[in-house]
């Protein structure tokens, strides 16, 4: 069952991600072991994982997040989701839609992305669980984000989307943290600040005392 407090710390990762001085394994088993409330797997690029590589990647990922009762949601890749029975999926405005998906797996956690209100006005929420809001700031993680939306995207959504749960996005840091969440964000989802981090667990420390 999904819970809105699964989002206060959602990391997002793939192999993409990683300083080459360690690996995913070992970053996001230190970030659960922290404290994060929920994880997606994003492969995504030139050097992204494909086919069995990524399937079996996949596999361990969510064996670790399965260990520690944290979510494991799939980005885009809806076959890969079922296939593995992962927690749920992560999709954008682009990518292919969630409803035969969310009919055949009803109990599965669905997110999709959603950067203004015309985006807002273009998708179906029926079956969707939370929304993921940004880019709030200048990301590098992301080639083909958006321009940057800023935290008042958040309370202009919220007051289309209810109480639906938005989860904030892109440029998130430690320091801009409180700022996301008094404007009415249920949680804040990190790339960089801590897959990049040089000690993952006090970076998901601090992002946790901010977020709470
Ligand atoms: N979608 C919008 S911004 C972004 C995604 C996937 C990247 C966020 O990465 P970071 O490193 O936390 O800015
Ligand atoms: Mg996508």
């Amino acid at each position: 069952m999904f819970d809105k407090q699964q989002l206060k710390l959602y990391f997002i990762c793939g192999t993409q991600d990683i300083p080459e001085v360690t690996t995913i394994q070992h970053v996001l088993k230190e970030a659960l072991s922290a404290g994060i409330t929920m994880f997606q797997f994003r492969e995504k690029g030139a050097t992204a994982l494909r086919g069995n590589d990524k399937e079996k990647l996949a596999i361990e990922l969510l064996e670790l997040c399965r260990a520690y009762n944290v979510p494991f949601i799939v980005n885009d890749d809806i076959e890969l989701a079922r296939k593995i029975d992962a927690d749920g999926v992560h999709v954008g405005q682009d990518d292919q839609s969630v409803n035969v998906f969310a009919t055949q797996f009803q109990d599965k956690i669905i997110g999709l992305s959603i950067s203004d209100e015309d985006e807002y006005q273009q998708s179906d929420l029926t079956h969707v669980d939370y929304i993921g809001v940004g880019p709030m700031y200048q990301t590098s993680s992301k080639k083909d984000a958006n321009a940057p939306v800023g935290p008042s995207m958040i309370p202009t959504l919220r007051a289309h989307v209810g109480d639906l749960p938005i989860v904030a996005i892109g440029g998130i840091q430690i320091d801009n943290t409180n700022t996301i969440m008094q404007h009415g964000a249920d949680g804040v989802s990190v790339i960089s600040a801590i897959a990049q981090s040089s000690s993952v667990s006090n970076t998901v420390r601090q992002f946790l005392q901010t977020v709470e």
